[in-house]
């Protein structure tokens, strides 16, 4: 019996700063509902659905921005999300700001923050949970940006590793799912670590500005969805997986965030692309069969990788100068 599901990426429009959760809520379940209707057996929300991007505002206390995040999920505000799923079958994927009271590496429990995605259950169980590992931008307020990117500021790294599950979704069964949070998408270490645990369903959102906003050089526009789109193509080319980007897309308080989220199947082909930058629900029927294919042939791991000649990629943080050759020297 083949192994199809039918995925939707729910991209959407802006979140103004002034915006309440209940019509973020609200806007998030009408997209659960035309995912239902277009047939959709799970659902991929963006990075930080809930509010605005708020990394892009600078506070002194992150005491002060703590409204931004999630202190339990479901919660009153987010529960209509849940119950969405669960009369309509659809399991969920959903980016937020997590407050957490953990203990710290040093076993001191504490009160941490982190920028989460978890994949919730159409039953409302949150069948596992990834916190982003790679946070771009800085900590600091940085006078020389254009708009401020103070996710070093307001999340910790993420503890839990790059999890892959194997869960039940939809009529496919037992489906490997895995997770990545927008930068992420940028480093192919963290697509390995997940097709290293044979990955078929990568749910990523992400909260990407259509400008670069470093001011450290010009980058052309088109530029910023080129490399969203070929950092998602090639990890899932070179992973055999599936792999869905989510945009938080629009005009967030005169800031642009790109929209162009995608399907991409696990021959890196584009399935289905989203055309605005609004609330717009994207859909793909994929057969997740076509993962073998990649797995066991091109990127079969086990007859083809060679660890023993990848040691720079653990030992190195940075790069280092290469050796210099003259002529002559021997
Ligand atoms: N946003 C951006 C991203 O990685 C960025 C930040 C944009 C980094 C462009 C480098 C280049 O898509 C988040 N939220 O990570």
């Amino acid at each position: 019996m083949s192994r199809r599901l039918v995925v939707a990426a729910a991209q959407m429009g802006p979140i103004q700063l002034a915006e309440g959760r209940d019509v973020v809520v609200g806007r998030m379940v009408r997209l659960m509902e035309t995912a239902h209707k277009r047939g959709a057996e799970v659902v991929v929300f963006p990075e930080l659905a809930l509010t605005t991007f708020f990394p892009r505002w600078y506070k002194e206390d992150i005491s002060e921005a703590e409204a931004f995040y999630e202190s339990s999920l479901p919660s009153n505000e987010t529960a209509p999300l849940f119950e969405a799923a669960k009369k309509f079958g659809i399991g969920f994927h959903l980016g937020y700001g997590e407050i957490a009271y953990e203990p710290d590496e040093t076993g001191v429990v504490r009160k941490r923050y982190f920028n989460t995605a978890v994949y919730v259950d159409p039953s409302g169980e949150i069948v596992f949970k990834y916190r982003k590992i790679h946070l771009p931008g800085h900590k600091e307020f940085d006078p020389n940006r254009k708009v401020q990117h103070l996710e070093k500021r307001y999340f910790e790294v993420g503890n839990l590793g790059f999890p892959v599950v194997r869960a039940p979704v939809g009529s496919a069964g037992p489906v490997n799912l895995g997770m990545l949070i927008c930068n992420d998408r940028r480093w192919p270490e963290a697509w390995r670590v997940l097709g290293l645990q044979q990955v078929e369903l990568v749910m990523l959102g992400y909260n990407t500005p259509a400008i670069n906003q470093d001011n450290k050089g010009f980058e052309a526009h088109h530029l910023r969805v080129l490399h969203s789109h070929l950092a998602i193509q090639a990890g899932c080319y070179q992973n055999a997986t599936f792999g869905v980007g989510v945009a938080k897309a629009g005009n967030e308080d005169g800031h642009e965030l790109f929209g162009h989220s995608i399907i991409v199947n696990p021959q890196g082909e584009i399935m289905a692309q989203a055309t605005s930058w609004s609330d717009e629900l994207i859909v793909a029927d994929c057969d997740l069969d076509m993962c073998k294919l990649g797995r066991t042939t091109i990127f079969n791991f086990a007859a083809h990788r060679r660890p023993e000649h990848y040691g720079r990629i653990l030992e190195q943080t940075g790069s280092v100068p290469p050796a210099e050759w003259t002529p002559g020297k021997k």
